[in-house]
């Protein structure tokens, strides 16, 4: 079959005009959202999902935190259902935020039946299919139907939720800048798409890689769990997510000639997590630098560091499909995989 056959693959390519379509239906809703979170007087934020889902809520929260100065928090929906107690504190006036492609996951939604029972507060969900469950379970429900896809493997669902979870704190901060430099996005992404699909498709078919470590810190930790899964899921093959500065305490006894190590570089911590992909070339890994100035990847977008983190995403979901078809996989079906995971 032939990559633009794949339904992952034009569903990647389909990210920016979908991300456009996500940002126009939070701008439709914004009057409506401003008031529920100030009138919500909330303590403290939890988002919530499972598998991909579960990796946004990690990115988001930390978004959220920096934007808003307001304790947030990403966790499992299967912690939050069977472990309430040390994921939110009932007595807290508390926003949970539930995030899910399909809207079916049991585990999501025992979370927020959950939450209903014990917590204090509300909850606002993310999806992407108008008839599901979970839109009907929120105190304000957003879907996003220009973001359902066909593959198992999350891809555009994914940057289009995260985009819309990084839209709602740049709503709630009261940050119109943001707003603005969230409306360039779509267009830096084609360009990016376009101008680095070449080299890492080539890097994807390099058959010396068995190994793939994707490193991320603050927001950019969730990308990086985010993108090692859709290694793993496409083209299943060992990858592991870490923050920069962990990698050196112990995992870097894994680095061989055949380790990519692919780093989501930030601007403000520029120096010390290039030093780490530095160290691990020296010790013979290879390296694949995403940031914003000078890397393997530059964004050149001039936006804040906050906004535009989506612009990680293709290039990371593009390697990881070439490395399936150079192993002879098919990305859209991965092994042993369903969609939605739904609990007897
Ligand atoms: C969550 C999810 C997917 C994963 C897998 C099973 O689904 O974990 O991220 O790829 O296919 O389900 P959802 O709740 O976001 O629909």
């Amino acid at each position: 079959m032939r990559s633009d056959e794949n339904l992952t693959y034009q569903e990647i390519l389909s990210q920016p005009e979908v991300w456009r379509e996500t940002l126009a239906l939070i701008q439709g809703r914004a009057a409506d959202l401003i008031s529920f979170f100030t009138s919500g007087k909330y303590e403290t934020v939890v988002f919530t999902g499972c598998g991909s889902t579960y990796y946004l809520s990690l990115a988001a929260a930390s978004t959220l935190q920096s934007l808003m100065n307001l304790s947030s928090r990403g966790l499992p929906s299967s912690e939050l259902w069977l472990y309430p107690d040390s994921s939110y504190v009932p007595s807290k006036q508390t926003l949970l935020i539930a995030v899910s492609r399909s809207g079916e996951t049991s585990e999501t939604l025992y979370a927020c039946e959950s939450f209903r029972k014990k917590g204090k507060g509300e909850i606002l969900t993310l999806s992407c299919y108008p008839g599901a469950t979970l839109p009907t379970i929120g105190d304000i429900n957003l879907v996003f139907p220009a973001a359902r896809e066909e593959s198992v493997a999350q891809t555009r669902a994914f940057s289009s939720l995260y985009l819309a979870s990084i839209s709602l704190a740049a709503l709630w901060s009261g940050r119109e800048d943001l707003q603005s430099n969230l409306a360039q996005l779509p267009r830096i992404a084609s360009r990016l798409i376009e101008d680095f699909n070449p080299l890492v498709r080539h890097l994807g078919e390099d058959k010396r890689f068995d190994r793939y470590y994707f490193l991320g810190s603050g927001p950019r930790y969730g990308l990086a769990c985010e993108l090692s899964l859709k290694m793993k899921e496409m083209s299943l093959s060992h990858s592991e997510p870490f923050h920069f500065l962990e990698f050196r305490h112990g995992p870097k006894s894994m680095v061989t000639p055949s380790a990519l190590i692919v780093g989501l570089i930030s601007q403000s911590n520029y120096g010390q997590e290039h030093a780490v992909l530095k160290e691990m070339e020296a010790i013979g890994g290879s390296v694949l630098e995403i940031g914003e100035e000078g890397r393997d990847v530059a964004f050149h977008s001039g936006l804040d560091e906050q906004i535009y983190n989506p612009l990680y995403l293709p290039v990371g979901q593009l390697l990881a499909f070439a490395h399936s078809k150079a192993k002879g996989l098919n990305p859209d079906s991965p092994n042993n995989l369903d969609a939605v995971v739904r609990l007897p």
